[in-house]
């Protein structure tokens, strides 16, 4: 553990709860404690004491291009010098609004905001305003970002409708979300029977329990349920959304949802996210239509800026690299995972080892990995030079630019870290 991260630390923990600006980054799920960064470059991060890493978080799924992207910085450079913020339209935004149209097949129209969470919570608003229904369906595992109809627990046994996932949020609100294990049709298909639901929202490939896939034919089913039954279908693309595909899963998969939600990598590292769909059901939204929403931010110049600038960048060359380093990765790699009995879910460029000997399909399977283990695994892989999600329950995003060499440094950086767990004991 680097001493001047460690005097950050400190400081950092008499001021900010926790030391962290967003929970995950305090290591509390791994062995040792962050170490504080100074500086990004292409895949590489380097603490502030000087200690470099190969970048498997990507500040948790923007940084498909890698760390300060020539182009992504010179774009927003250049409109900071115009000004940094308006509260009033722009053409940028319309011609952006035009580029993620033209390339999520989902999308007919766009609102921009700032976070995946204000995504999600106004495309929740937005399905409850159009169909009049107040139940929405989340499946368990699935992070939809932090707010109240989406931090909830999976109802107890027969109990059908979800607890509250945190203090503060009221029972009345979590008890209008039902919950149903990931990859499980019948368990949907039964809310949607005994209850007026407004929407199903879920991961398309889940990256909050760790990597786990949907099955053959889940998406596929949850559209058809959802359509026979009135209610819509949101596909939380926060984390897929440009890294499956340009299309997203939505693409890769050839599911068709009345909404979607895009972030992360739609902003190119900027806080920018975005949530669009069907024209019938956008135009509900403020101010065309009665369901409101706004925020002082949403379309930040900046912001905006360095989006076009990624979406830029993002041609079908780079989507075949992504994969390409994937599955090398994947060659280098999974032979020593299932020797030591552990497994991996990958879907192109996200994957979670997982510390189970079977790769999970849900959540309750996951919770099963043995995760002091992990944590013993993410701090020899940091002293390999390899920086993990620190969490069992997180997908590694590996950044398109890698180059051959690195993947296999990578790739060593992760036996050397299983190799020190065998010395560790
Ligand atoms: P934000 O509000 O954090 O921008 O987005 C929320 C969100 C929504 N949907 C999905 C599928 C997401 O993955 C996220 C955020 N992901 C986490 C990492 N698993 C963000 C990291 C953090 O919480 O600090």
């Amino acid at each position: 553990m680097s001493t001047r991260s460690r005097q950050l630390l400190d400081e950092a923990r008499a001021v900010i709860p926790g030391g962290v600006n967003s929970p995950v980054r305090a290591f509390a799920a791994v062995e040792g404690d962050p170490p504080f960064i100074a500086r990004g470059e292409g895949p590489w991060i380097e603490d502030v004491d000087g200690n470099r890493y190969l970048d498997l978080v990507g500040s948790w799924g923007p940084l498909i291009l890698g760390h300060a992207h020539p182009a992504v910085v010179e774009a927003v450079v250049e409109a900071a010098r115009r000004g940094t913020s308006y509260g009033a339209p722009t053409e940028a935004e319309v011609r952006f609004a035009e580029e993620l149209c033209a390339a999520h097949p989902a999308l007919e129209m766009v609102r921009l905001c700032s976070s995946g969470t204000e995504a999600t919570m106004h495309a929740i608003r937005l399905a409850r305003g159009f169909t009049g229904r107040d139940a929405i369906v989340k499946l368990d595992g699935c992070y939809h970002g932090a707010h109240d109809a989406v931090l909830v627990a999976a109802g107890s046994g027969v109990a059908t409708f979800a607890r509250p996932g945190s203090p503060g949020i009221p029972e009345a609100v979590a008890g209008l979300t039902l919950t149903a294990p990931y990859n499980d049709l019948d368990a949907v298909a039964r809310h949607l029977e005994n209850h007026d639901v407004a929407a199903v929202i879920l991961e398309p490939v889940a990256g909050n329990m760790g990597c786990v896939p949907p099955l053959a034919g889940y998406l596929s089913g949850l559209r058809a349920l959802t359509r026979e039954h009135g209610a819509l279908l949101i596909i939380d693309e926060v984390m897929t959304g440009f890294r499956l595909a340009r299309g997203g899963a939505c693409e890769r998969f050839g599911v068709e949802p009345d909404l979607v939600t895009l972030g992360k990598i739609v902003g190119g590292g900027l806080p920018l996210a975005a949530f669009g769909g069907r024209r019938e059901v956008m135009e509900r939204l403020s101010p065309a239509g009665p369901v409101y929403q706004a925020g002082t931010l949403s379309g930040n110049p900046l912001a905006v800026a360095a989006g076009r600038a990624t979406l830029a960048l993002l041609t079908p060359e780079v989507y075949a690299r992504a994969e390409a380093i994937g599955e090398r990765l994947d060659r280098a790699i999974r032979p020593e995972i299932e020797r030591r009995g552990l497994s991996m879910n990958r879907v192109g460029s996200m994957f979670t080892i997982f510390f189970r000997p079977e790769a999970p399909r849900n959540f309750e399977e996951v919770k099963t990995c043995d995760l002091e283990a992990f944590g013993r695994f993410h701090r020899a892989a940091l002293e390999n030079g390899v920086y993990l999600p620190p969490s069992q329950f997180e997908a590694a995003f590996l950044p398109a630019i890698l180059t051959d060499a690195q993947v296999d440094r990578i790739a060593a950086g992760l036996r050397a870290a299983f190799d020190a767990l065998d010395r560790k004991g």
